[in-house]
């Protein structure tokens, strides 16, 4: 029984969907300016729903979590990342895994390090803990998305309309090129030896956008973490191969 609603959190209203009625709380976590009907339907109704008890989440200013207008200022994953635990809190789960996708998996990196008490275990993929120069140049070769193809570009555009996407998309590019200032490209590296939860990355060695790096860096620095490898999977491999995805992030957390 799937069902949605709005819930207030921080000053704004959180859109978010939710199935089964399994103990094991899990929260999903979207990519950039992703939502969880583009990003999570598969996981949404897929994962046992006698096991679990699985939520998407729109961030502020992202899909139905509208208004406000979204902005990128430097802290906005740590604002995600409060946004989120706020969330669960609220809709009254005591402990909870968490499932991060790309920008959702740094927030979840984020979410974890900063609330040990309440995360369970977390499953991240697609996601990175610093931004290098060579992803600053993929961030800037993927800014204008009148060159993206159309069929990547309609599901967003279903959500935004193509103005407003364009718009906030280059603002998400500007946001995540910030961090190439800091030191080693900080977005969370000092963060990830606070990681306690039993930690999961997944990688697809074909995606095209996410170096494979960043999963081995993330490994190397959560304490007893475990490395899955999709030898065909792209950035979307939840998305494109959902039965392996979902058996092993239910292995993982069952
Ligand atoms: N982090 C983006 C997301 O959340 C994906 C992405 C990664 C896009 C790298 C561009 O150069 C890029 N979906």
């Amino acid at each position: 029984s799937q069902t949605s609603g709005k819930q207030r959190v921080n000053g704004v209203d959180l859109y978010y969907e939710r199935n089964g009625a399994g103990e094991h709380a899990v929260l999903l976590l979207p990519g950039a300016l992703g939502n969880t009907k583009t990003d999570f339907q598969p996981q949404l109704k897929a994962l046992n729903a006698d096991l679990f008890t699985v939520v998407g989440w729109d961030p502020r200013g992202y899909g139905q979590s509208r208004p406000p207008h979204r902005d990128f200022p430097l802290d906005f994953f740590e604002r995600d990342a409060r946004d989120a635990v706020d969330l669960m809190r609220t809709l009254g789960f005591v402990k909870f895994s968490l499932l991060g996708w790309s920008d959702g998996g740094i927030t979840a990196l984020i979410a974890a390090a900063r609330n040990p008490e309440f995360i369970d275990k977390m499953v991240v993929w697609g996601a990175n803990a610093f931004v290098s120069p060579q992803d600053l140049d993929i961030y800037n070769a993927v800014r204008d998305v009148s060159k993206w193809s159309a069929g990547m570009r309609a599901p967003m555009e279903a959500v935004y309309g193509a103005r407003l996407f364009a718009q906030t998309w280059e603002a998400w590019v500007d946001g995540i090129a910030q961090f190439v200032h800091r030191p080693e490209g900080n977005i969370c590296i000092d963060l990830l030896p606070l990681i306690r939860c039993p930690t999961l990355i997944i990688h697809g060695e074909k995606d095209p956008v996410v170096p494979s790096c960043h999963p081995h860096f993330l490994h190397k620095h959560i304490a007893g973490s475990r490395l899955h490898l999709m030898p065909e999977g792209k950035h979307n491999l939840h998305l494109r191969f959902p039965e392996e995805f979902n058996r092993v992030v239910e292995d993982f957390l069952g």
